[in-house]
């Protein structure tokens, strides 16, 4: 399969929801105040978000479509006008520019940063990097195992420590030793609870502290990967990662597990950061590159 058909069955919840609520307004119904107004609710439900739902029904409104309108036509310019929102984030992630490119993953624990690292990295081994882990999500001993589990299968070199040892010292240790294996690119795992904010801002703001000890213009990207089945609040843990450490780029998750997938449309209208991959299932091969006019169409499920 490839991945476009990939992400049209990870995103078939989202666009049956949305294709088929179009087509249920829009039957033998005029484009008008009343037939908005029920598109307005759909998108709503489809997680868009109140701003980025007004700014496209007010876009629907000016237009000043045609009173015929069928559903067919609503679809295409609605797909229309969520590509000009996506492209701004369609950004080609660059993991070139320094030796060893230092990726800090950050992110709610559970939203699938574990997973995105051994995807992401198999692809780069693909393209011939050599690449290594540091695990330094030292809380739970399951996350190190976790990492661990991608390493083995994709022979990845990684950097660990005993449970609970200090992450900022295990980053220190595993940049060194990263530096000395002549890396292209190294990965660090990182810790999640967001629950206990100003501690995790500590903890990152010591990995980071720590890593520029070793590479002074490290992290040389700060990656957040969000899970698109929490919805809005993708939203707000984005302001909040902001808030704590800087963001440079998105990854967003789990696309095929639940009808949310208008969140990304309000991720990008909100947020105007990279969206660099997303994720529509948990195998090594389910995450790609963002295009913006592929998923526009698949959540619109047109071709
Ligand atoms: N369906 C689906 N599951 C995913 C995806 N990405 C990650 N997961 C699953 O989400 C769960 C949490 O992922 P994990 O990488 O451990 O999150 P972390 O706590 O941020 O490191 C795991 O069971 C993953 O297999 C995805 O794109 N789709
Ligand atoms: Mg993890």
């Amino acid at each position: 399969m490839s991945f476009l058909q990939k992400i049209g069955l990870g995103l078939k919840k989202s666009s049956d929801k949305i294709s088929n609520g179009i087509s249920d307004i829009f039957n033998k119904k005029r484009l008008d105040a009343n037939t908005l107004q029920d598109l307005e609710d759909l998108l709503l439900t489809a997680d868009f978000g109140v701003q980025t739902t007004s700014y496209i029904i007010n876009r629907f409104a000016e237009q000043k479509m045609d009173n015929d309108i069928t559903d067919k036509e609503v679809k295409t310019a609605l797909s229309q006008e969520i590509e000009q929102i996506l492209l701004p984030c369609q950004q080609n992630p660059d993991f070139t520019g320094a030796k060893p490119f230092v990726v800090l993953m950050v992110g709610v624990n559970g939203a699938g940063k574990t997973t995105t690292i051994g995807k992401l990295a198999s692809k780069l081994q693909a393209q011939g990097k050599q690449v290594s882990f540091i695990a330094a999500d030292t809380f739970r001993a399951a996350a190190v195992e976790q990492l661990k589990e991608w390493a083995k299968r994709s022979n990845i070199r990684i950097y660990s420590g005993p449970d609970g040892c200090d992450s900022a010292g295990l980053c220190y240790d595993g940049l060194n030793a990263a530096v000395k294996a002549d890396d292209d690119v190294v990965f660090i795992d990182t810790a999640g609870r967001l629950q206990n904010k100003n501690g995790l801002m500590d903890e990152l703001k010591k990995i980071v502290r720590v890593i520029q000890k070793v590479l002074p213009d490290a992290p040389h990207k700060t990656l957040l990967t969000l899970d698109a089945t929490t919805g809005q609040n993708a939203l707000a843990q984005t302001e909040a990662f902001q808030q704590i450490i800087g963001v440079n780029g998105l990854i967003i998750t789990k696309l095929d597990g639940s009808a949310k997938g208008g969140v990304v449309v309000a991720i990008a209208k909100e947020q105007k950061l990279p969206i660099y991959y997303i994720g529509v299932g948990e195998k090594i091969d389910d995450l790609d590159t963002f295009n913006a006019h592929d998923y526009a169409q698949k959540l619109l499920d047109l071709d």
